[in-house]
């Protein structure tokens, strides 16, 4: 055996056993990676799903979930950067506190933000910034999520406005630092820490303690998480402890360094030419993925389809779907839900047809905004190096008999 084809083959055996499937396979597509097995065990709270690590815990939800409006929560994909999560959260000491550049330094129990404040509810996409990271050719650093690093849940809480008003800011606060619960192995690793600015802090930010009308999976962040919808989920703080206000931005290791973007028109680079200049991810493009039918899966001539999936952006809200069904050269528009769910949530949409020949076929969908932003096709996607903000028209493969 060659000594290259040696490598090869090494990683597609521990691609194996981590997700079940090869994970070189990718390669030789521009669409994310679409078949990868679930595995047996589940974790807690969780049923099985597609596993990336299990310390710390990375888990994709399996396609099928992109046929509903609502993503079930034990279906409901997880991403942690620190492997020393805390195993147990004790509801009753369980307090958020609020300090810094503020009147009065707080700390909120469970119960306090239940009674003292009003609650609020809002249906919101959290998509990963890599979500279907793996479409990105050549490779981008990051976990190679499929399409599923992403849901859209009903969230339940107090308005992050609400509880700053609260606790009152002094004159100069500038910057809000929100921190999680878990630890860095090691001490010198920053944590995970995201800073907003007191100024865009807007009606749709939540802190949730509700998903789905349940309390929050231990995994997505019980018992209080952030929600910011329309932005990209590394924004969503999970197992908030501290509430930080300060008039001078901190150094932050994560969001200095990850989760940006080239800050230029493309927001694109080369490998041999990264950009130097960057900006936060933020805003969710427009997107749509086919939940129904399976890739592979094989369908009878002149059976009718259903195609299902769901359409998302940042909050304009989706204006139309369209549904190729002869590989891009015609497009028909889709039947979308009613959309009372609101602009951050899932549009479900279908679209019934019967293939007329044997063969091949391919599915492909398109989603346009209110803001009439629509999905470049796969193969037109800009490349940057983090391997974010992936929004190829989506595509499965299906054959006829
Ligand atoms: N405390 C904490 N919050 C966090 C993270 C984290 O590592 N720690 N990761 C962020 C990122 S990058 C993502 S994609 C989402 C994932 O949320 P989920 O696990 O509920 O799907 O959480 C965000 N909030
Ligand atoms: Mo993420």
């Amino acid at each position: 055996m060659e000594r290259r084809d040696f490598f090869k083959k090494a990683v597609v055996t521990a691609g194996s056993i981590a997700i079940g499937t090869n994970i070189l396979e990718a390669d030789e597509t521009t669409q994310p990676a679409n078949d990868r097995a679930v595995t047996p065990i589940a974790f807690p709270e969780k049923r099985p799903m597609i596993m990336y690590s299990d310390r710390p815990p990375l888990l994709e939800s399996p396609r099928e979930v992109f046929t509903s409006a609502l993503t079930p929560n034990d279906l409901f994909f997880v991403r942690w950067h620190m492997p020393m999560i805390p195993k147990h959260i004790n509801t009753s000491t369980f307090r958020v506190h609020i300090n810094g550049l503020v009147n009065k330094e707080i700390k909120l129990s469970l119960n306090d933000l239940k009674t003292k404040f009003k609650q609020v509810e809002l249906t919101a996409v959290l998509q990963c910034g890599g979500n279907s990271r793996s479409a990105f050719h050549p490779t981008a650093s990051g976990i190679q999520w499929g399409a599923g690093a992403m849901g859209c849940a009903k969230w339940k809480g107090v308005r992050l406005k609400d509880v700053l008003d609260y606790a009152g800011l002094k004159e100069g606060a500038t910057w809000l630092g929100f921190n999680g619960k878990e630890k860095a192995v090691y001490s010198e690793t920053a944590n995970f820490i995201r800073e907003l600015k007191v100024d865009e802090v807007n009606e749709h930010m939540i802190l949730a303690y509700e998903m789905n009308g349940e309390d929050l999976p231990y995994l997505n962040g019980f018992p209080l998480r952030l929600i910011m919808p329309g932005t990209y989920s590394d924004s969503w703080i999970k197992m908030i402890s501290d509430i930080t206000v300060t008039q001078k931005k901190n150094k932050l290791l994560f969001m200095e360094k990850a989760y940006r973007i080239p800050d230029n028109a493309c927001e694109c680079e080369t490998p041999d030419k990264i950009v130097e200049k960057t900006k936060p991810i933020e805003k969710i493009n427009v997107n749509s993925i086919i939940g129904y039918p399976k890739k592979g899966s094989k369908v009878r001539k002149d059976a009718h389809i259903v195609v299902r999936g769901v359409a998302f952006d940042a909050g304009a809200g989706i204006k139309t779907v369209r549904v190729s069904v002869d590989n891009g050269q015609t497009w028909n528009k889709a039947l979308l839900d009613d959309g009372t769910a609101g602009n951050f949530a899932f549009r479900t949409f279908r679209y019934t047809f019967a293939p007329k020949k044997t063969g091949k076929l391919t599915i492909m969908c398109k989603a346009i905004s209110n803001n009439n932003e629509e999905q470049p096709l796969a193969k037109d996607i800009q490349w940057n190096h983090g391997g974010y903000k992936y929004n190829g028209i989506d595509e499965v493969i299906l054959e006829v008999v």
